[in-house]
């Protein structure tokens, strides 16, 4: 249903027949909640948030696009994340439309102004699922409608913030062995060590080539996030930790103890579209008990 969130600002609000339920702001196309049957919020969402157009919400799940960080002309991680999106008039028939899953259709088109700092025109149709299990899926569909009969190139990210009992009790499985860049030294290539990875200081990471499923175990909340990917073949991992979480005036100081973000992107080798071709991107989120996941 709709409805007005913080600052009179529009949102939908997804529910599920079991009770789980998924918030999304039009401003930015942007998640900011997910919750589960029992209504535990399993995203993270600063206290200090600004939903303040042209400051993009800290925590849910930004769309990182047209780019993913900063460089050239751009802004840090484009600018879907900073405007308002629309509900998508005429939605494209997709294929996991099955009659129990809550549904919302945004659209977003580049306006006069973002035609001005990124010369193509496109539409982006973002597709927001909660599943009868209360999973939580987003598919993107992006196409070139350049008139001009000019291809285009883009790096992509779902930025998402999962809520963690304390980032010290944490591990990600599904990312061991792989190379990434390290965004703390320059994005020099690295390998990863041989067994899950663990938190006790800043990441911010680029995997590179990752399989279609990983794993967040939050111990203490005997919890397991499944994040599965289709189209978005890198995962960024980052958590601030405190030096940079008390440079962030959206963002609490001890806030980095309870969040954690794995990205599934397309990020080392941007996407390209000739006029007329669509990409496709597609994460999925479930939250399991761990005894469930453990081993698996
Ligand atoms: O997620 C990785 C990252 O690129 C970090 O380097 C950090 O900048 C983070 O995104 C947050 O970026 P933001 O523009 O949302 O403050």
């Amino acid at each position: 249903e709709f409805s007005k969130g913080v600052n009179g600002l529009d949102k939908v609000i997804l529910r599920e027949v079991r009770g789980s339920s998924v918030e999304i702001y039009l401003y930015g196309g942007h998640v900011t909640s997910w919750k589960n049957e029992h209504g535990e919020e399993l995203l993270f969402l600063s206290s200090k948030a600004i939903f303040k157009p042209p400051k993009a919400i800290r925590g849910g799940i930004p769309i990182c696009f047209p780019q993913f960080a900063a460089h050239g002309s751009l802004e840090q991680h484009g600018f879907a994340r900073n405007r308002f999106w629309s509900v998508d008039p005429d939605p494209p028939p997709f294929p996991i439309n099955s009659s129990d899953n809550a549904y919302v259709d945004l659209m977003l088109k580049p306006s006069e102004e973002d035609m001005k700092i990124w010369p193509h025109s496109f539409e982006f149709r973002l597709r927001v699922t909660l599943g009868p299990g209360g999973d939580l899926m987003l598919t993107s569909r992006i196409r070139n409608t350049n008139p001009d009969g000019k291809p285009f190139s883009f790096t992509f990210a779902y930025h998402t913030y999962f809520s963690v009992s304390d980032i010290s009790e944490v591990r990600v499985e599904g990312l061991e062995t792989l190379d990434y860049l390290d965004n703390l030294s320059n994005k020099e290539r690295f390998t990863e060590q041989g067994d899950a990875i663990t938190f006790e200081t800043e990441v911010d990471k680029i995997y590179l080539s990752t399989p279609t499923k990983i794993a967040i175990l939050d111990h203490e909340r005997k919890r397991t996030f499944v994040l599965r990917k289709d189209g978005l073949p890198d995962a960024v991992v980052w958590n601030p930790w405190d030096k940079k979480a008390k440079a962030m005036t959206d963002f609490g100081d001890d806030e980095y103890k309870h969040m954690l973000c794995v990205e599934a992107a397309a990020i080392e080798k941007p996407i390209t579209l000739k006029p007329g071709e669509e990409w496709k991107g597609r994460q999925e989120l479930s939250a399991v008990p761990s005894s469930y996941c453990s081993g698996q």
